[in-house]
């Protein structure tokens, strides 16, 4: 399996996030790549491809022209007003306000965001491009025949909506792959996310679209992040109602009903008929996760993989979240291998 990496993430890291009243320092950190780059040099992994650039014409199929552009120029934009701190919405249209983007960077900020823990910084549009074009190029290897690859995105993105960042993400590198997928040919694609949060960016993206099947299995929305979208009775509309598949599950559930809720998503997901997969690959719902609470083991994640495996999709794993930083890479890989000895 090839591996798709960069090193432009390392242009991505805010001073701090938000989190209980401080500022802590991120979760979401640029060591994450780090772990995962060496156990894949210790798994033996190391067909490495580096990232072709994304054609904007790809990235605005998936998001809103305006959006891509405020992404773009927005550290621009922030040091321009006179500002030299990190990007971190605070004002946001909540309900019976007027949805229009303001002309002023703070209240464009808040615009298209959906959360205030994830700050911009000089580099986050570079890093969070790459991210863009390392699925974009997994999707390339796939779609040419190769069987399965692995995009080790950084940031992640399938909190990313078609207008708004939050949840660590900018841009959506699991939609990007799975319209790459569309335009090369593929009928119908799915994407599987089994981060342990609700991949809410992914489902809005496809949620009106019958040929994008989107599943995901994570943590209940009642009490876990995004907290507003993720429940069970959320199944799609118009062209795409029937087409997207959620299994919320109680914090402090373990392998056995996971891999019942996966086994389930994966036959949903061949009855739809697809002709490739997308794998929303997050390791967050490892037992000593800091920010989560599912309770899978190591050796659980190469079941999990060997069960996506079977399936015997053409595959593409985009990576996403994963907060214990140092089994990050054993878990990650475990599933890679998990999936090459189906
Ligand atoms: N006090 C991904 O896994 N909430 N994003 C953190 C910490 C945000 C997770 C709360 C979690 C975002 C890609
Ligand atoms: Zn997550």
């Amino acid at each position: 399996m090839k591996v798709v990496r960069g090193d432009g993430h390392r242009a991505h890291f805010p001073d701090g996030e938000i989190s209980g009243g401080k500022l802590v320092r991120p979760f979401e950190c640029p060591e994450r790549v780090e772990y995962i780059e060496a156990a894949l040099d210790q798994a033996g992994l190391t067909d490495d491809v580096e990232p072709t650039a994304v054609p904007d014409s790809l990235l605005r199929q998936v998001h809103d022209t305006d959006y891509v552009d405020f992404l773009h120029d927005a550290w621009n934009d922030w040091t321009a007003a006179g500002y030299s701190g990190d990007m971190i919405p605070t004002c946001f249209p909540a309900r019976r306000m007027v949805q229009r983007v303001p002309n002023d960077i703070d209240g464009r900020l808040g615009y298209y965001a959906f959360a205030a823990e994830t700050s911009i910084t000089d580099g986050t549009w570079a890093a969070a491009h790459e991210a863009a074009s390392i699925a974009h190029t997994a999707q390339k290897l796939v779609s040419g025949g190769d069987a399965a690859a692995f995009a080790l995105c950084r940031p992640p993105g399938h909190h990313a909506s078609r207008d708004f960042f939050g949840g660590y993400c900018f841009l959506n590198n699991a939609a990007v792959a799975a319209q790459g997928f569309r335009n090369d040919g593929a009928d119908r694609v799915a994407v599987l996310d089994v981060d342990f949060h609700h991949g809410n960016g992914t489902q809005d993206i496809f949620w009106e679209r019958n040929d994008v099947f989107f599943a995901s299995l994570h943590g209940d929305p009642r009490s876990e992040f995004p907290h507003f979208l993720g429940f069970a009775d959320e199944t799609g509309a118009g062209d795409g109602a029937g087409a997207t598949l959620n299994h919320p599950m109680e914090p402090g559930t373990g392998f056995e009903e996971w891999s019942a809720a996966l086994g389930d998503a994966l036959a949903r997901i061949e009855r739809h008929g697809v002709d490739a997969l997308v794998v929303s690959l997050g390791v967050d719902t490892y037992l000593a996760d800091p920010i989560s609470s599912f309770k899978l083991d190591s050796p659980d994640f190469s079941t999990m993989g060997r069960m996506i495996g079977e399936a015997g999709m053409p595959t593409v794993y985009c990576m996403e979240g994963g907060y214990a930083v140092e089994e990050i890479g054993v878990n990650t890989v475990n599933v890679l291998t998990g999936h090459l000895d189906a």
